[in-house]
């Protein structure tokens, strides 16, 4: 298949790229930088040092004969989006190209405003070059877990029927998100859907959980491929975050009481339920949705089990939640879908946690402390 990777450059989008072209795909990538200049604004960096997506795109050639296209530019920018869907005649596209920490997006009213432009305005465009384009082309769009909440009954895979009053419907899952960016994919699953319901375009939104570590078969080939690993308290999330707590000897960062429970998947199943999403396309107008994550755990279980794998002392520290968020409460998440599909998911294990501190230890050098602690708090003060 031909397959058109957006946000190409990013920690879920280049390993992505990489295991579609490895499994005989023909791959290209979108990116505009953001994310670099997110690092450059914040005055952070990834752990694991990156090269730039023109020298990645080069050693895998040179590694494996495989061409990556390339295109730079915005997805905001309409003729951008448009001319690169006419250029590359996608069968899919896979679209992680969106500024996606929470906690940037509560930094300010203008960062607020700048992720639900960002993601809902490039979208939207993408929308519309599809329609207008080829509406065959299945769209494979990025969404959260956190789209949902953590509502107090099941949560289904994207869609919830009703009985009210007598009568029976399907209805898109109520959505109760806890920050403006998970509030932007809400946003992007109600424009998708509308766009299937009235062009007939396939669509499938990923509802994917907090992703955790930093390898793939394709990107430990060789340093110069590898992804970002982020560990400071806007981008890093948070296992990643708590095993280079352990390995820096220090405190694991609980926020409030632990007790918040999210979906959590292994990087490798992320590029893995790409793959099967892609190769099992939706059919024309239907909107379909899958959990993607595969185990539940509460963040102070988290906390715990990288403290019991560290080969040495970790303390735990709770700190005053900066969030606004229900610290205890009732998880329980179907995620059928994409094991229905052949994912055989990768559990969290001992070993993946150990393989994470090994990483870490060998560029702990480049930690810059400072950027550990949380800043950003949701609540606003008076002006
Ligand atoms: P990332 O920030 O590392 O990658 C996103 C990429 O998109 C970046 O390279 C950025 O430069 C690019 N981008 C952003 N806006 C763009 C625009 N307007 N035009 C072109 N390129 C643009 O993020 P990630 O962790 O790789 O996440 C990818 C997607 O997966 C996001 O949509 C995110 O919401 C979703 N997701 C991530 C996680 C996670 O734990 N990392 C979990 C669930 C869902
Ligand atoms: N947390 C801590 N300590 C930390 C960091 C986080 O206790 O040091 C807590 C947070 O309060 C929150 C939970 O851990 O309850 C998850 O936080 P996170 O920063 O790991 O993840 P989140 O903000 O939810 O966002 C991340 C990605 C985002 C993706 C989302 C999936 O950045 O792109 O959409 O995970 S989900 O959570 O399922 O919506």
């Amino acid at each position: 298949m031909r397959i058109l990777v957006l946000g190409g450059d990013g920690y879920l989008g280049w390993p992505t790229a990489l295991h579609l072209s490895q499994t005989g795909h023909e791959v290209a990538v979108a990116d505009n930088f953001a994310r670099r200049g997110y690092d450059n604004e914040l005055g952070a960096e990834s752990l694991v040092p990156i090269e730039s997506l023109q020298t990645r795109v080069a050693v895998w050639r040179e590694l494996t004969g495989k061409s990556i296209g390339v295109y730079i530019g915005d997805l905001c920018e309409a003729d951008f989006t448009s001319a690169m869907i006419k250029e590359f005649r996608p069968d899919a596209v896979v679209h992680f190209a969106e500024q996606r920490a929470a906690p940037y997006s509560m930094i300010d009213r203008k960062h607020a405003v700048y992720t639900q432009v960002n993601n809902v305005v490039g979208t939207m465009n993408l929308l519309y070059a599809i329609a207008e384009i080829d509406p065959s082309i299945h769209l494979v769009k990025l969404g959260t877990m956190g789209e949902y909440g953590t509502p107090n009954i099941d949560i289904e895979e994207g869609w919830l029927e009703v009985t009210h009053n007598g009568r029976t419907d399907r209805v898109l899952y109520p959505k109760r998100p806890g920050s403006f960016y998970h509030l932007s994919k809400v946003h992007d699953s109600h424009n998708i859907e509308f766009a299937c319901r009235i062009w007939n375009l396939a669509a499938t939104d990923l509802n994917q959980g907090v992703v955790y570590g930093q390898q793939t078969p394709e990107t430990a080939l060789d340093d110069r491929l590898a992804t970002r690993f982020d560990y400071d308290a806007v981008f890093g999330t948070v296992l990643n975050r708590f095993v280079i707590q352990a390995v820096l000897g220090r405190p694991l960062t609980v926020y409030g009481a632990g007790g918040q429970t999210r979906g959590i998947l292994d990087i490798r199943d992320t590029v893995r339920c790409i793959q099967l999403a892609c190769e099992n396309p939706a059919q024309p107008g239907e909107f379909r949705v899958f959990n993607q994550m595969t185990e539940s755990m509460s963040i102070k279980d988290i906390a715990a089990t990288v403290a019991r794998c560290f080969p040495g002392e970790v303390t735990i520290e709770h700190l005053d939640n900066p969030r606004v968020e229900r610290e205890e409460h009732y998880y329980n998440v179907v995620h059928t879908g994409l094991v229905e599909l052949g994912l055989e998911p990768h559990l969290l294990s001992d070993t993946l946690i150990s393989s994470l501190f090994d990483i870490t230890k060998r560029y702990a050098h480049r930690v810059n402390a400072e950027l550990m602690l949380p800043k950003v708090n949701w609540r606003v003060s008076a002006v």
